[in-house]
This record gives C-alpha cells, structure tokens and sequence, in this order.
C-alpha cells in the first residue's frame, strides 16, 4: 500500500532534520522509501516568520495484509510520525484560534500523511488525503516529482491529486536537488 508522507522544518539543521526524519521513518516503517522528492525551500504558509522551510515528500510502499483496518493502520502511522517529530527536538501541542483554525510555528520537524492507498479516513485524530494538500505547492511540486516515478502514474495516485493546475500558486524559492538517492 503507497503512503505519501509530507516532511517540513524551518528550524536547525533543516537538510539534516529532513534526512534524520527520513532515516527514523526507514526503520520505523521497516522499508525504505521507495521515492523521496527534491529538497525545495518555501516560504512560510498561513503564518508569519523569517524562518523559511526546506520541505519534501517521500512515498512509502507498506506491505500490509490484505484485510488491514485503514483507520487502525493509519493511526499507527500517525503515532510513528508523532514519535518522530518529539525525538527530534518538536514540542508543545497543536493550538487553534477563536475560529478554530490551526495556528502553526516554526518547528525543527512536521511529518504529515498525505495519502495511503485510495483509503479515506476521517476521524478526529487522521484526515486521509490530507485537508490543504490540493492548496500547498509546497507540498503538489514536491509531489508531483515523486509520482510518474516508482511505476505508479497508472494507478488511483494521479485522481487523488486532481488537476495542479486549479491550485492557487504559492511562492517556491528555489529548488534545491539534493535528492538522498543521488547522493
Ligand atoms: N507547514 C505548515 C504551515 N505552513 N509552510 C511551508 N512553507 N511549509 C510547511 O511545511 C508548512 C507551512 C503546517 O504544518
Ligand atoms: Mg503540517
Ligand atoms: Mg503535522
């Protein structure tokens, strides 16, 4: 089953975060990635900071038995991806404003699950495909990168996606290919 994890700092080390993040996930999924996109350095979205992120996106293929729970293995996920985050140096809880809208800072490490499989989940802790995805280039350019490759532009992953180019465009400073595979 394919997992599309989102991986952002704007603290630190941001390479060596997003590298670190990506070892922890290796071992803590217990596959490696099978696709990891370039590093590309955005501006802050829906917040305000001079700290700007270095995001990725990495793709996952799970082996999982056939009659695995969507909500139940996706939770897992989400705790993996939770652990992660607070070892390497992420703290506080999420805090929301008066409307209840998510109010963001700046962290070392955020690792957010955009899509596994075709499932949809919506429970209070998980929304798969994930809810802003479709209005984040810094999360459509990354992935678009990723998909097409690893053989999957055939499959559910492309009308997941939707059309690119609806998305209202948000400012990429510039790209930097650090690919880890070609290091
Ligand atoms: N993550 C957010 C909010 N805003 N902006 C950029 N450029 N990159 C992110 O990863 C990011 C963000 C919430 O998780
Ligand atoms: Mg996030
Ligand atoms: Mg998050």
């Amino acid at each position: 089953v394919q997992l599309y994890l989102s991986l952002g700092s704007n603290q630190g080390d941001r390479r060596q975060n997003l590298q670190a993040a990506l070892s922890c996930l290796n071992i803590d999924l217990k596959t490696p990635y099978k696709a990891v996109s370039s590093f590309i350095e955005t501006e802050p979205w829906g917040f305000e900071s001079d700290e700007k992120f270095l995001n990725a996106v990495a793709l996952y293929e799970l082996n999982l038995p056939e009659n695995y729970n969507p909500e139940a293995e996706g939770l897992m996920i989400l705790e993996i991806c939770k652990d992660i985050e607070r070892r390497l140096g992420r703290t506080g809880e999420p805090e929301y404003d008066e409307k209840g809208e998510r109010i963001y800072r700046s962290r070392p490490i955020d690792i957010d699950i955009l899509l596994f499989g075709d499932n949809r989940i919506d429970c209070e802790e998980l929304t798969v495909p994930h809810k802003l995805m479709y209005e984040r280039d810094f999360v459509m350019i990354p992935l678009q990168e990723i998909t097409g490759q690893a053989g999957n532009d055939e499959n559910v992953i492309p009308d997941l996606i939707g059309d690119l180019k609806k998305a209202p465009s948000q400012k990429v400073e510039c790209l930097i290919d650090c690919r880890l595979d070609r290091q």
